[in-house]
Parts: structure tokens; C-alpha cells; sequence
């Protein structure tokens, strides 16, 4: 049969405005797995309804399967055709029961899409249209059915059969085979279907809900790696009391169960009543597992758990409605993680990830509003937009709102549409109804790709006390949209006194909704400096005028962390930016900034911490009108060198305190320490003292925790201290069964500040331990490498051409993983012209390979526009 979708020379492109409900719907399915790595057989049975009057056929999505038999009601038939992979059945009546039977190969499935296997075990991965490459179905998530699951499978090599919804029976065969089947009464879409099939031992827990049911709760993992899954079953269990206080929710099975898997391409997936995760997202010890693991692993395991509601119970209607789920759900998860710690650290951190990848990711080729209109592949668009900008406008709604409106629109949303396939627009108008607030403008937000920039300006007349805030906006063109239009952009602005240090005009949130908006503050009699943006409440670029002095004081008094954090910052980018463009730059606002935070007791550690860190490398280019790799380099390495130095006997008394620790604990108090030990031995390590291998190399050996051990491994391997390459064999030989350590052992060789890291790289292609076929591997390596903007951009367009190779390599494997890595060659209008045709050159040469999957197709033209 001829498949349309490669037969044409244009790629099919799917697109937003031509949604039509589904012909058919599939209420009841049943499916029968006959497991096997290398042929497993799947016999569905789907109950199919014609859905409005038409006579069209029924269509069941399908790819890469082998078709085995058909039946109709119970009949053997013929009539049907393969079209781009899909079945097209014609069917006479409103009511009929297919039945199909494939067989599929999952140890041969490299792309980790459907039924594949992972370190002996089987799993599969459905979302977003991995469901058609296991069996024929209407993969659209507009379809929900409920599903009963029998699986039968060798008994030795796969002792553990789990599925969806609850347990309902099992029993032995005789063949030294086993069975089981498993019922899910919420109807669901196919891309929330799991299961797994495996050698697994299990950390179980319990949780009563409450309305006071009892949920049994259970982590399957390796035997061996039973004891690292205590952090994600305690964060499991307080995620589910979290989401019952704050937004009334209850989980609705009686089981609960999170396998972790070796092989994934992203961090895990919500699959009903069976997450699966990437094993980085679940196991946890001191010995392994940084603070920063800890916090993402539960971080994940709230979100994934949040999407029972926010993505299971109410769904997407279509893929473009994905920042429906995945909006709401990172606003869910980044409002839990900030409860469990220090909430200013947590928004810091947050902003950071936004600033790193989705700034960049609005700017260039790639940008797209959080509603798409069109894509090719669906799987390019799990971004940090649809993510992190998605998280953001749900942030603003509640700003907006106010936390009770907010609570009480999402209750409605969450009522209205429980058991339905939603949209964008049904979460803006149940907001918009509960709370009466008019959201027609804020709607934009959904169409209007692009970082919107915010002039503001603070003109103070002394003699009337008048203070006028000068606001203007404006959102630069995207690809596909020239022109835009203002969005409303809520502003915590505070303004506070020169002289006095206190505050001049209390907090409040102005509505930035025109291209030019003025706002009056009277009674300010002496000299205003303005805080704005406080918290980051609105998703955007703020440009002021405001001097290092008054940078200087909101980077010592603002009484918003985050203001606080971004005073300093932005004093640091003005030095870093005027130094990278070839200006004298004076050091000594910045040093006393550094010296004043480290030096005040009241802080958090944690905070200060984070506060005193010089902005990424990447992040100063984003502000320069020709990105100069080099120049950021040398002016953040020369600034780093004198905060080193003017305040050695500060990070040393710095050092020593974050010391004093006693044995590890994982509390937000000892997490702040260490970061800041962290901090301080990276700034003395900077000033070149003598004697700062030996400190590393001290802390790295004493070091009882992975944390410390890393941090003293990065530091190392930065500089060229005796310590260094001991210091990686060490770390190596002793890590070298832990996958998951051993990534890092990659990354931090990738993302070292040296001469000769894409030398290093390419000699790590070939260590016993690289490999494609992981996506984690492949990650901490190549997509390590990518984001390191000076070695990758070394001006003979090695980096370029290295990481095309690799990628190249990759798609045969692992389209979606490789096509995620592109991005780093799609900058190329940021640099200057050699560099930029260097970049060009290699994403040309990735579009023509033979044979190119359509994700990477898709990346690497639209980077080339
Ligand atoms: N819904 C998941 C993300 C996810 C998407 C696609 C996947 O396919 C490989 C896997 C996971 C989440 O938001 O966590
Ligand atoms: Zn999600």
C-alpha cells in the first residue's frame, strides 16, 4: 500500500482551525497483549459508535504494526485499506465491534514510542500519538474509552504485570506463562494507556484520602534500587495531600503505581493510575542523588500526579489544546515545590529555566504562541512555551484573580468539564464566569507568540510630590506573525524612598493592558526608585533606566526576594554587557553588592546564594545585539576572578560556616548551606587562590553526600588543578554501575569553561560508556555540550558540525529525542555572519539527509527560516 505521507515531497501539516469532532466514538475497548519482546501479539476489540449523521468510515490511526486479522461483529473481513498507516474499515451500521489482531516488535522499537523494552523489562509510551504504533485506534485524545487489559507474558521474565485503573485477576497458564488483567473504569484517551511488563520490585505505601479512602501506593523499580524510591514515595504522598488543601482534589482509584524506566524520552508520563518515569525522576540517595535531584524528583512526581486531574479527568480536546494540561499542571507543581521550601529560591529557579530556554525559544525561529495554529510533529511541541510560558499565563490569571476567584474558577473548570476533552478557551471562560473578571484581552496571551519588552520609566517632580510611572509595551515579530498586539501584563510595582529607605508607595498590581500606559503616585516626596515586576508576575522583559546606585539599594532593601535577586542581577548584566561590548567596566558596585548580600545574617542561605551568581553565559549574549562568546567568557571569568579575590576572607568565613553542618540531612536549611558551600568554593576557586584544588579535592573526598561531591567535581574539572583528573577517575570507578551518576560524570566534563572541552566531547563519543540509544546519556553528553555556548561556538564551526553528526546518528534511532537538540544550530541569527553560515551550513546538510524523520525535518527547516 502506498503511504501518502512520504509519497509527497511537502510534509503534512495539521492545523488548529481544522478541528472536526471525531466520526466514531470508541466507548469500551478491550485489549489482549500476548507478550513478547520480539513479537507480541495484541488482539483489541472496540466497541465503535458512529458519532452525528454522516456515512463516512471509521478510521483507527496505525504505524509500523503487522496486520494480522479483521472482524466486524464477529466476522471475518477484507474490505478494508491501509493509508498512511491508518485502517480505513467502511461500516454500515451506527453500533459494530471490530476486532483486530497485530504484532509488534518491541525490542526493536529504538524510538521509545508504544511497546518497547528498557533494561529486560516491557513498558510503553503512548503520549502523544504512541498508542497507533502498538495497536489500530482513533489516536485523538477527543476519544475516551474505558479499557479492560489482559496481558499474558513468560512468568520468570516478566513476574510483574501491571496496567491502568485496578487489579482484577490473574492466574498461571501452563506454558510457564502468567496473566493478568486490569480495568480502568475512567474513560480515558489512548494516550494515558500503560502498561508494564517486568522484573520489579516494589516500595509500597498507603494514603487515605480525604473523603477517607484508603490508596494503595507502590514505586516498582530494579531489586537493587528499592531503597533509592523512599523520596518519591514521601513526596508522592504529601503531593496528594497538597493537591486535596489547595485545590480540593482527591485521587479517584484505589491504586496508584510509578514505575521507573531507564529509557525515556522525557521525565515521565501521567498515564492513569500507572506513571511511568525516567528512573532520574524517582531514585534518590545521599550517596547519588544531588539537592537539586531531590527537588526535581519531586517536583515531577507532583506534577505527574497533579495531571489525575489537570490532564486525566479533564483532558485536551486536541494537541494544541496541550498547554491546557501542561500549563496548568506546571503552575500545580511549581506552587507545590515552592510550600516545600524556600518559595523565593523555587521562583528564582524557576524565572532562571524560563530565562534559559524559553526566552531564547520566543526570539528565534522556533517561537510559537502556547496555543499553536500548525505543526508537523506533534512531539516538537512539548516546549518550555507550552510549558514554562504556559505556567506563567496561569500565574498571571491567578495574580489577576486573586487566590479565591482563581480557586473558585477552577473548580468550576474542574466540574464542567470532569470527564470531558477541553479547551483553552473552556479554562478562560470557567475563570472568566467564576470570578467576573473580563478576560477578553488577557486571550492573546493563547495566540500571540513572543517575549513582550516593557519600557518603564519613573519621573519624579519634587516640588508637587508627583511621581509618574512612563509604561510602554512592545512584542517584537515572531515567524508567522509581523504585527502584535499590546496584552495585558499585571505589574507588582512598589516604589521606595532614596533617602529613607522605606517605602513611598505601598505594593500594588497595575494593569498593563495599552501600548502606553501612565500611572500617578502622589504625595512622593523624596527621590522614588521603583520596584517593578516583583515576584516576575508577568512573563516578560523589563528595560528601566535605573542607576548601579539604585540597583545597588533594591539589591540591599527590596523586600521582595525576587525583586531583590533581579536588582542584583541586573546590576551584574549591566557591568557583564558594557565589559562584553568593549567598555571600561568598574567591578566595585558589583563586589559590594556580592559583599552585602553574603554578609547579611538575616538572609537565607539558599537565597543568598543564588543571589550572588553571576548571570549564565548565554543569558548575557541574549542581551547583546551580536552574541560574542568569547568576550562574555573572558568579561564574566575577569568578574568572577575580582569578586574572588576582593572577597576572599568572606567566601572563606562563607565556606566555613556552610560547614558547620553535622551529617547530611535533606531539609531546606541544609540544602541552603550546602548550596552556599557550593557558591563560595566556585569563587574561590575563581581568584586563583593556590591552595583551592586542595579544598575541592578535600571536600570532594570527605564529601558524604552527592551534592558536595559534585560540586566539588565541577569545580575541579573547570580549573587545571593537579586534583582534576584524579578527581574523574575517582568519581568515575566508583560509579561506574550507576547510570544515572555517570550522566553527570559526562555533563560536567560537557559543560566545563575550558579550552579544550569539544576536544573532550569528541573523546567521550568513543568512552565504553557513551551510547545513542539512551536518551539520558545522549542528553548529558551531546545536549550538555549544545548548551555550552563558548565551546560550542568556537569559530571553526567544529561544535556546529559535531553536534549535526551526532544528531544525524541520533534520528535514526530516536527522532524525538534528536530533534529536542536542535535548537543550539537554530541561534544562528544571533552571532555574527561566519559563524551564523557556519550554523546554517550544518542545518542545511541535517534537512537533506535521506530518509529524515519528520521531527527532525520540522526543527531543523523552521530553524532555517
Ligand atoms: N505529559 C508528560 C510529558 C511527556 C510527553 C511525551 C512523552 O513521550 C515520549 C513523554 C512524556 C508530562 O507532562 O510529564
Ligand atoms: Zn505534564
Amino acid at each position: 500500500m502506498l503511504d501518502i505521507q512520504t509519497s509527497l515531497a511537502q510534509p503534512h501539516v495539521t492545523r488548529r482551525a481544522d478541528y472536526t469532532p471525531p466520526d466514531w466514538q470508541v466507548p469500551d475497548i478491550a485489549l489482549n497483549f500476548d507478550l513478547d519482546p520480539a513479537a507480541t501479539r495484541i488482539t483489541a476489540t472496540l466497541h465503535v459508535q458512529r458519532s452525528g449523521v454522516h456515512d463516512r468510515p471509521l478510521r483507527l490511526d496505525g504505524a509500523g504494526q503487522t496486520l494480522l486479522s479483521v472482524s466486524v461483529d464477529g466476522t471475518p473481513v477484507n474490505d478494508w485499506v491501509i493509508e498512511g498507516g491508518a485502517l480505513i474499515l467502511p461500516l454500515s451500521g451506527s453500533a459494530h465491534v471490530i476486532e483486530t489482531t497485530v504484532e509488534i516488535a518491541p525490542e526493536r522499537n529504538t524510538q521509545l514510542m508504544g511497546l518497547y523494552a528498557s533494561g529486560g523489562n516491557l513498558c510503553t509510551q503512548c503520549e502523544a500519538e504512541g498508542f497507533r504504533r502498538i495497536t489500530f485506534f482513533p489516536d485523538r485524545p477527543d476519544v475516551l474509552s474505558r479499557y479492560q487489559v489482559r496481558m499474558s507474558a513468560d512468568k520468570q521474565r516478566y513476574p510483574v504485570l501491571l496496567a491502568n485503573g485496578d487489579p482484577i485477576a490473574s492466574g498461571d497458564l501452563d506454558d510457564g506463562r502468567h496473566w493478568a488483567e486490569w480495568h480502568d473504569p475512567f474513560p480515558k484517551p489512548c494516550y494515558l494507556f500503560a502498561l508494564v511488563a517486568g522484573d520489579l520490585a516494589v516500595n509500597r505505601g498507603s494514603f487515605i484520602t480525604m473523603s477517607g479512602r484508603e490508596v494503595a501506593l507502590g514505586i516498582w523499580v530494579r531489586a537493587t534500587d528499592l531503597e533509592r524510591t523512599h523520596h518519591a514515595l514521601d513526596a508522592l504522598k504529601t503531593a496528594m495531600a497538597w493537591d486535596e488543601r489547595v485545590y480540593g482534589r482527591e485521587y479517584d482509584l484505589d491504586v496508584f503505581n510509578i514505575v521507573a524506566v531507564d529509557d525515556f524520552n522525557f521525565g515521565a508520563m501521567e498515564n492513569k493510575g500507572l506513571n511511568v518515569f525516567n528512573s532520574r525522576y524517582i531514585l534518590a540517595d545521599p550517596d547519588t542523588a544531588t539537592d537539586y535531584d531531590y527537588d526535581a524528583i519531586a517536583a515531577v512526581v507532583a506534577h505527574e500526579y497533579f495531571h489525575n486531574w489537570s490532564g486525566n479527568r479533564v483532558t485536551c480536546r486536541d494537541w494544541f489544546q496541550l498547554s491546557l494540561k501542561e500549563g496548568f499542571t506546571v503552575y500545580r507543581d511549581q506552587c507545590f515545590s515552592a510550600d516545600q521550601g524556600s518559595a523565593a529560591v523555587k521562583r528564582i529557579e524557576d524565572v532562571r529555566g524560563l530565562r534559559a530556554a524559553q526566552f531564547p525559544e520566543d526570539a528565534g525561529p522556533l517561537a510559537h504562541p502556547i496555543r499553536p495554529d500548525a505543526y508537523q510533529e506533534i512531539s516538537n511541541f512539548y516546549t518550555a512555551t507550552i510549558y514554562n510560558k504556559g505556567a506563567e499565563i496561569i500565574r498571571m490569571l491567578a495574580t489577576i484573580l486573586g487566590a479565591t476567584a482563581f480557586r473558585t474558577g477552577t473548580d468550576l473548570y474542574f466540574d464542567r468539564f470532569d470527564g470531558t476533552a477541553a479547551t483553552c478557551e473552556d479554562f478562560v471562560a470557567s475563570l472568566e464566569e467564576a470570578s467576573g473578571t473580563d478576560l477578553t484581552q488577557f486571550r492573546r496571551w493563547y495566540g500571540q507568540a513572543g517575549t513582550p519588552r516593557v519600557t518603564a520609566s519613573l519621573l519624579h517632580h519634587e516640588g508637587s510630590g508627583r511621581a509618574e510611572l512612563v509604561l510602554a509595551q512592545r512584542t517584537p515579530p515572531t515567524p508567522g506573525q509581523d504585527s502584535k498586539t499590546p496584552v495585558v501584563l499585571p505589574l507588582r510595582v512598589k516604589l521606595f524612598g532614596a533617602q529613607t529607605a522605606g517605602t513611598v508607595a505601598p505594593e500594588h498590581v497595575i494593569l498593563l493592558s495599552d501600548a502606553e500606559q501612565r500611572i500617578v503616585f502622589e504625595g512622593v516626596t523624596e527621590r522614588p526608585i521603583l520596584s517593578i515586576n516583583r515576584g516576575f508576575s508577568a512573563p516578560a522583559i523589563i528595560e528601566t533606566d535605573r542607576s548601579a546606585a539604585d540597583l545597588a539599594f533594591l539589591g540591599a532593601h527590596d523586600d521582595d526576594p525576587f525583586a531583590r535577586y533581579e536588582a542584583l542581577q541586573q546590576l551584574m548584566l549591566d557591568t557583564l554587557v558594557a565589559a562584553a561590548g568593549g567598555n571600561q567596566a568598574d567591578h566595585a558596585a558589583v563586589i559590594a553588592a556580592v559583599a552585602g548580600t553574603i554578609g547579611d545574617a538575616k538572609l537565607d542561605r539558599a537565597f543568598a546564594a543564588e543571589a550572588v551568581l553571576l548571570p549564565s553565559e548565554s543569558f548575557i549574549g541574549d542581551q547583546m545585539a551580536v552574541v560574542d562568546p568569547e568576550a562574555i567568557f573572558r568579561v564574566r571569568e575577569a568578574l568572577r576572578r575580582d569578586i574572588g579575590r576582593a572577597l576572599t576572607s568572606e567566601w572563606c568565613a562563607a565556606y566555613d560556616a556552610a560547614q558547620a553542618i553535622g551529617g547530611y540531612v535533606y531539609s531546606p536549611e541544609a540544602k541552603g548551606l550546602r548550596r552556599m558551600r557550593a557558591v563560595a568554593l566556585g569563587y574561590i576557586a575563581a581568584s586563583g587562590a593556590a591552595d583551592s584544588g586542595d579544598l575541592a579535592f578535600a571536600q570532594f573526598e570527605a564529601a558524604d553526600n552527592m551534592t558536595d561531591r559534585l560540586s566539588a567535581l565541577t569545580t575541579l574539572v573547570a580549573g587545571d588543578a593537579a586534583q582534576r583528573t584524579p578527581a574523574l577517575d575517582i568519581f568515575y570507578n566508583r560509579y561506574s554501575d550507576n547510570a544515572l551518576v555517570l550522566d553527570k560524570w559526562f555533563s560536567v566534563q560537557a559543560m566545563a569553561p575550558r579550552d579544550d572541552t569539544g576536544d573532550v566531547v569528541r573523546e567521550l563519543l568513543r568512552h565504553q560508556d557513551f551510547t545513542l540509544s539512551n536518551p539520558n546519556r545522549a542528553r548529558a553528553l551531546i545536549g550538555a555540550f549544545g548548551v555550552n555556548q563558548r565551546a560550542f561556538n568556537v569559530t571553526d564551526g567544529s561544535g556546529y558540525r559535531f553536534l549535526a553528526d551526532q544528531l544525524i546518528a541520533l534520528d535514526t534511532l530516536n527522532p524525538q529525542t534528536a530533534a529536542k537538540l536542535i535548537p543550539p544550530l537554530g541561534r544562528w541569527g544571533r552571532f555574527d555572519a561566519a559563524r551564523g553560515a557556519l550554523m546554517r551550513a550544518e542545518l542545511e546538510r541535517i534537512v537533506k539527509v535521506p530518509g529524515l524523520s519528520k521531527d527532525m525535518f520540522e526543527q531543523a527547516s523552521r530553524s532555517l527560516e
